[in-house]
């Protein structure tokens, strides 16, 4: 299972992942000796290629017969799919699914080849040695799905709550069409304990589209962070009277809306107490487990956070269907870390971020626990060109879903130029480690910037970065750089004064464990080849900062007025 539920009671489905599958390096010394691999997995992980950065070929078989939809959830960097010998996809983004369909295929036995490249090259804007690791591999699930000729690709529930309380839903279909003539089908869709039918559909050859509006959703629970209530919408697909396919996903009720410098939930402000975190482990670099996942968020739940900012790319949708089932609200962003105005003139920088975010609010649109979109972090934000991306992936978002918030969490205080364009003012801040304010005096002097030159007047101020470097067992009295002393006595100074701000709607600290990064990045800062701000270490260890978060965070509410 790729994710906590079954998606499907109709269409037949077999996960391809999960087993081991043929592994050859192209590259290098073993070029061409083959050694079998679990799938998911990173190949850095495994013996002798911990550096390895090149094409590699990762190879199945599987039994099928008509037409098949293969859906990749993952594949780090760039994907080349070939079924039985033939090539039939192409894709490069790390982080967000992509799925191809192959038509007529015979009874019996095919070929699944993936072709990899986790090389660091011109044309991938977005992979570049940096302060995380570049994982290459299939590092997550990958499905094989029998359709017919026509199916349905997504459903895109967006839950409202009317005047008197009750609540509704606009439910938006795309069906697939794989044949060249016009097809006639009926769609209904089920969402809590209501039921609606369309009337005849045509659907032409391609991609079509059908909404739902008005679904009355009488007497459900609101989804919130102390009740993550989960409904189930089922759409099917039906042709001459008969059942051919259908769709299981799931939807919770709330609402985000601005107003004012907060952003509320279901009409109640939130305080944000979170973590950022990177997919990242020593045994399965980005690729980690369910069981893993689950560690991990059992931990931050357990140090009284309610939020998880997925810094820097899009999410493993375990985690997200976890964090739907936990009520913990996630900031999730596309793939972009410090990217600097010379990077972002490459010609296919702006295509390939427009394509992550397409790409990840398709496949992530009904998780309630997601309530903002992030973009492009500490990215060049002060030329008129560096502007434009903003406005434009801005754009694109609330295009494809006016239901949440945007933001992008910057650092280029004084000289950001991109401040009027985004929902919510985000910063990323470091007093007491790189910066010489307090939290307090950065806070007030970012305030008043965002009210006057800054162009962020009226908006909420949130902190989307603070934290300092501790490595693991490193204990000194007199609290030396790198103690797990000075990072525990750092964060218990900025999360106080952050807290105690009345202009901030909340923090996330940087960081929840610690990461492997690039291994020529900025050595000198980085002992260990390890970003050493997480508050566990790599293998999910307390440090001393844990117990002074865990307090803090358990102190504030939820919300900034109490519920
Ligand atoms: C930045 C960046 C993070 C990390 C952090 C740090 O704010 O967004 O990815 O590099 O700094 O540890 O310095």
């Amino acid at each position: 299972m790729l994710r906590t539920f079954e998606m499907h009671q109709i269409r037949k489905t077999m996960e391809l992942s999960g087993k081991l599958w043929d592994f050859t390096p192209l590259e290098g010394e073993q070029a061409g000796e083959t050694m079998k691999v679990m799938v998911p997995s990173c190949l850095e992980t495994y013996p002798g290629f911990g550096n390895y950065r090149g094409f590699v070929s990762y190879e199945t078989v599987f039994e099928a017969q008509g037409n098949i939809r293969l859906e990749c959830k993952g594949v780090s960097h760039y994907a080349r799919v070939y079924v039985d010998g033939k090539e039939e996809a192409e894709h490069y983004g790390s982080y967000t699914p992509f799925a191809v369909c192959v038509k007529n295929l015979a009874a019996g036995q095919h070929s699944l080849k993936i072709l990899v490249d986790n090389a660091f090259r011109d044309e991938y804007a977005l992979d570049f040695p940096n302060d995380y690791m570049s994982y290459g591999g299939i590092s997550r699930g990958v499905m094989l799905e029998q359709v017919g000729n026509v199916y349905i690709e997504w459903v895109h529930v967006t839950p409202r709550q009317e005047n008197n309380g009750d609540w509704t839903a606009r439910a938006e279909v795309s069906c697939h069409n794989l044949t060249e003539t016009t097809q006639k089908v009926k769609l209904r869709v089920k969402l809590a304990n209501s039921e609606m039918v369309s009337g005849e559909i045509i659907l032409m050859p391609g991609e079509n589209r059908y909404t739902f509006e008005d679904l009355q959703a009488k007497n459900v629970t609101p989804w919130s962070m102390a009740t993550p209530a989960l409904y189930q919408v089922q759409v099917t697909l039906e042709q001459n009277g008969i059942v051919v396919d259908d769709l299981i996903d799931r939807t919770g009720f709330r609402m985000v809306r601005l107003d004012g410098r907060q952003v509320l939930l279901n009409g109640k402000p939130l305080r944000i107490k979170g973590f950022c975190r990177h997919e990242d482990h020593p045994q399965y670099g980005c690729a980690l487990p369910r069981e893993a996942i689950a560690y991990d968020l059992q931990l931050i739940k357990d140090l009284g956070a309610n939020s998880v900012r997925t810094s820097h790319y899009p999410n493993d949708e375990l985690f997200l269907d976890m964090c739907d089932e936990l009520g913990i609200l996630v900031w999730e962003e596309n793939h972009a870390r410090g990217i600097d105005g010379e990077r972002m003139k490459s010609p296919c920088f702006e295509e390939q971020c427009e394509q992550v975010i397409r790409e990840m609010i398709t496949a992530h649109y009904n998780h309630p626990s997601i309530y903002i979109w992030g973009i492009l972090n500490e990215c060049g934000s002060e030329t008129e060109y560096e502007r434009s991306c903003y406005r434009a992936q801005f754009e694109l978002i609330r295009r494809l879903d006016s239901s949440r918030v945007c933001s992008a969490a910057s650092c280029r205080f004084g000289t950001d130029i991109c401040q009027d364009l985004p929902d919510v003012c985000s910063w990323n801040i470091y007093p007491y480690w790189y910066d010489e304010d307090t939290a307090t005096q950065k806070i007030d002097k970012l305030h008043k910037w965002l009210e006057s030159d800054g162009k962020g007047a009226g908006k909420p101020l949130l902190i989307t970065e603070v934290g300092a470097g501790g490595i693991y067992g490193f204990r000194d009295t007199s609290s030396d750089v790198w103690s797990e002393d000075l990072q525990a006595e750092i964060l218990e100074k900025q999360l106080k004064e952050i807290a105690a701000s009345e202009d901030c709607m909340g923090m996330y600290i940087w960081q929840f464990c610690d990461v492997r990064v690039s291994r020529i990045w900025w050595a000198l800062r980085r002992p260990k080849s390890r970003n050493n701000k997480g508050i566990v270490d790599e293998y999910r260890r307390p440090k001393m900062a844990y117990k002074v978060v865990r307090e803090i965070f358990r102190s504030l509410p939820d919300y900034r007025e109490q519920e």
